[in-house]
């Protein structure tokens, strides 16, 4: 995520992607801000590349495509009515473009404006609808570009705010690291089995929000199972209702929503993937409940 926790890495000799979890889980990106007389304006710079390398698992390099030094790329943070301002830069070789889900103009859609090698665009809107988007690379082959890494979290809070939580992001996501359009290693958070190695910590009766979103590629379908427990979930975060009250959600490419929950025991408590390949290969992980 920053430049200074990059190392040459002597197999490839590109620069190491070294990807903190932990930090990720909660790092939200509110821009930069400047208030005008009736409106808002986050401004963010995300810059494509595509000449890093990441230590999937021990001995296993893949060469990661990232925004800002990073998979998934910064979790975008506005307010509804927001304006939007997002510098795009590709120092990549390849074209590379933003596409964000959500409403906005056509010709900031992200589709057919390609930004080739070394070229910049700027992408403007006001931030709608209320929930959670994703945002990825739009340039085919699709699956190529996303299966690499370029992909993120684009979260727009209502203007009433939501109930004070413990707030996290995790995108679930895979790797296919022998090109044969099959995942060998699944996460929540791109680094299998991280939080199975390192709990997550939270605090017994507090409110803990999850927003989740599944870029899975070659898999058509995820899911995330919780144990001891059962969570409210908004598909989308479009609405201030629950769909369902389940310890269980299936999730398509792009799909996404926000789970919340409580513990009143402490323990130790596993959430995963309930496809048990996914699990298997590093989509698992423990709540521990103080
Ligand atoms: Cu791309």
């Amino acid at each position: 995520m920053t430049v200074n926790s990059l190392a040459l890495n002597p197999m490839t000799n590109v620069n190491l992607l070294d990807f903190d979890a932990e930090e990720y889980l909660y790092n939200f990106d509110y821009g930069d801000v400047t208030e005008h007389d009736n409106f808002t304006l986050r401004e963010f710079t995300i810059i494509a590349d595509d000449n890093m390398s990441m230590e999937i698992s021990p001995g296993v390099f893949f060469n990661t495509w990232t925004f800002n030094e990073s998979v998934p790329g910064p979790t975008i943070r506005v307010t509804e009515g927001d304006h939007v301002r997002i510098n795009f830069i590709n120092n990549g070789d390849n074209d590379h473009t933003l596409h964000f889900h959500g409403i906005h103009d056509a010709e900031m859609d992200g589709v057919f404006e390609v930004v080739g090698p070394g070229g910049q665009f700027v992408y403007e809107w006001i931030a709608s609808p209320v929930g959670i988007h994703p945002y990825h690379c739009h340039v085919m082959p699709l699956e190529e570009h996303i299966g690499h890494g370029l992909y993120g979290v684009y979260i727009v809070d209502p203007k009433e705010g939501r109930q004070q939580a413990d707030e996290m992001i995790m995108v679930l996501n895979g790797f296919d690291t022998d090109f044969d359009m099959e995942n060998n290693f699944y996460a929540a958070n791109t680094i299998p089995f991280y939080y199975q190695s390192n709990p997550i910590k939270i605090d017994s009766e507090e409110l803990i929000r999850i927003y989740v979103l599944n870029m899975i590629e070659f898999d058509p379908i995820n899911n995330l199972h919780l144990h001891g427990n059962l969570y409210s979930y908004y598909p989308t975060g479009t609405d201030s209702l629950p769909s369902i009250f389940t310890d269980m959600i299936t999730l398509s490419q792009t799909e996404r929503g926000i789970i919340e929950f409580e513990y009143s025991i402490p323990g130790k408590y596993l959430f995963h993937a309930h496809k048990v390949e996914f699990s298997e290969k590093g989509w698992t992980g423990i709540f521990l409940v103080q």
